[in-house]
């Protein structure tokens, strides 16, 4: 399960759970517990982060604009943001970068995104061939910057510091220089050494060590060592989009006291992004910031409409289409229904549920308003024919819509004054409901 899924099954625990309680927040604490441990989070940094999610839930007072679900949604929110990192900001100036890193880390293809970055702010970048134990390197790093349209630097035949130092004459021509640099498989002597020679030579304003997500938590060590021997301004996570560790390595790296500067995402020159922890983590559980999150939450809590109708065990079209379209409102279905708790939709069901929630609308658009209320009209051809043509759909729609729709009635009916939206869905939806 990836960080993301985890974390979103974690806290429908809460925006599903008919009754917000101290059973509700456990489960939750239990089930992100489990989803941080299996992306590598340092165990004690698991338990402290949980410990404090339990504490401030059950003890902290919310703000008066959050109902519970909100405000239990926001700290786990603030929470996991406080360990995987900060929010890092890119200077737009002139400066020398380094990059360093073991070998395979993704140093080079780093490199081609370092420089489309800048070059996306308005900078000049070359990139300079320092890893000169392999051809193939420098050949690897003139094609990505061929790719990328930057500079490119190699001096044939000399030593890493010889490269370092010719480089620093083209800072007329360039605002941003990137040094690629040779790894090894293991962090050893002679890398160190080489590698302060190089600095010594280029005083790069930023160095960035490399590492890849699928090292987990040992990002974290990685950044000590790195640092204590050669001295790092950040950290660069590359594969993030490949690896179940992201999590144990963001984390891992920022309780390392080194920042996370860049995540990468893929091998595309543009998949890089500065790292932004607030950002991260609303984006893993599906939005874009954590205001539309709450939003979401809101919305999924607001079952008044629906609830009445199932207390009253009667359902029409008008009380169905609004809840439809609150539920479209929230976002891509899937994502609803995983926030309400919903993971066992058949990924089927769900790719025709937009397509049909689509028709759906269209015909009760096109019933009256005595239709809408009174659906029992609707079971007849008739009926069923001239709402079919007015949305311009096929007769056999309408009547598999309205086959549907009375079959959710029923169910209604049967769940009469039932609560909890999660736990009727849950029953509804993949029994034989198909809209
Ligand atoms: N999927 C994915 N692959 C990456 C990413 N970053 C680097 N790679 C791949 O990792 C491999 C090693 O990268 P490279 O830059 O040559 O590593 P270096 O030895 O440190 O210079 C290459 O095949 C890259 O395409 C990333 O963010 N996502
Ligand atoms: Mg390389």
């Amino acid at each position: 399960m990836d960080l993301g899924e985890g974390v979103r099954r974690a806290l429908a625990k809460i925006t599903g759970a008919p009754l917000v309680d101290e059973k509700a927040i456990l489960e939750l604490v239990k089930e992100l517990q489990r989803v941080l441990l299996t992306n590598d989070v340092n165990v004690k940094l698991v338990f402290q982060l949980t410990q404090r999610i339990q504490e401030k839930a059950l003890k902290e007072k919310k703000a008066q604009t959050l109902n519970l679900r909100e405000h239990i949604v926001k700290i786990v929110y603030d929470e996991l943001a406080n360990i995987l990192g900060e929010a890092y900001e890119p200077k737009t100036e002139k400066k020398k970068i380094m990059m360093i890193g073991l070998y395979g880390s993704g140093k080079t293809s780093s490199i081609a995104k370092v420089a489309k970055f800048y070059q996306s702010k308005g900078l000049n970048v070359c990139a300079v061939a320092g890893d000169v134990h392999r051809p193939a390197a420098v050949e690897q790093l003139q094609q990505l910057a061929e790719q990328v349209h930057c500079g490119f630097f190699s001096l044939p035949g000399k030593p890493a510091e010889e490269v370092a130092k010719a480089a620093l004459s083209l800072q007329n021509q360039y605002d941003v220089l990137v040094l690629d640099t040779a790894g090894r498989s293991s962090f050893d002597e002679d890398l160190s050494q080489e590698l302060k020679r190089m600095a010594a030579v280029f005083q790069p304003q930023e160095t960035f060590l490399i590492v890849s997500a699928d090292l987990g938590q040992v990002a974290g060590k990685q950044a000590e060592q790195f640092n204590k021997a050669v001295g790092i301004t950040g950290v660069i996570i590359t594969k993030m989009d490949g690896s179940g560790k992201g999590g144990g390595a963001l984390s891992a790296v920022h309780a390392s006291k080194a920042k996370v500067a860049f995540i990468t995402l893929g091998e595309k020159p543009d998949a890089l992004e500065a790292f932004d922890a607030k950002k991260f983590v609303a984006r893993l559980v599906g939005f874009p910031d954590l205001d539309s999150l709450l939003q979401k939450v809101k919305e999924a809590s607001d079952e008044e409409d629906l609830q009445r109708a199932l207390e009253e065990g009667k359902l029409d079209y008008e009380t169905f289409l609004a809840q439809l379209r609150s539920m479209r409102k929230m976002g891509p279905l899937k994502q609803v229904l995983q926030l309400l708790g919903l993971y066992d939709v058949p990924e089927e069901l769900l790719g025709q549920s937009e397509h049909k929630l689509k028709q759906f609308e269209a015909a009760v658009l096109s019933m009256t308003p005595n239709e809408r209320k009174n659906p029992d009209l609707m079971k007849n051809r008739s009926h069923q024919e001239r709402v079919a043509k007015g949305a311009g759909l096929p007769a056999d729609a309408v009547r598999e819509l309205v086959t549907n729709f009375e079959r959710m009635n029923k169910m209604v009916k049967g769940l009469k004054g039932n609560r909890g939206l999660s736990k009727k869905l849950q029953r509804m939806l993949p029994q034989g409901f198909k809209f």
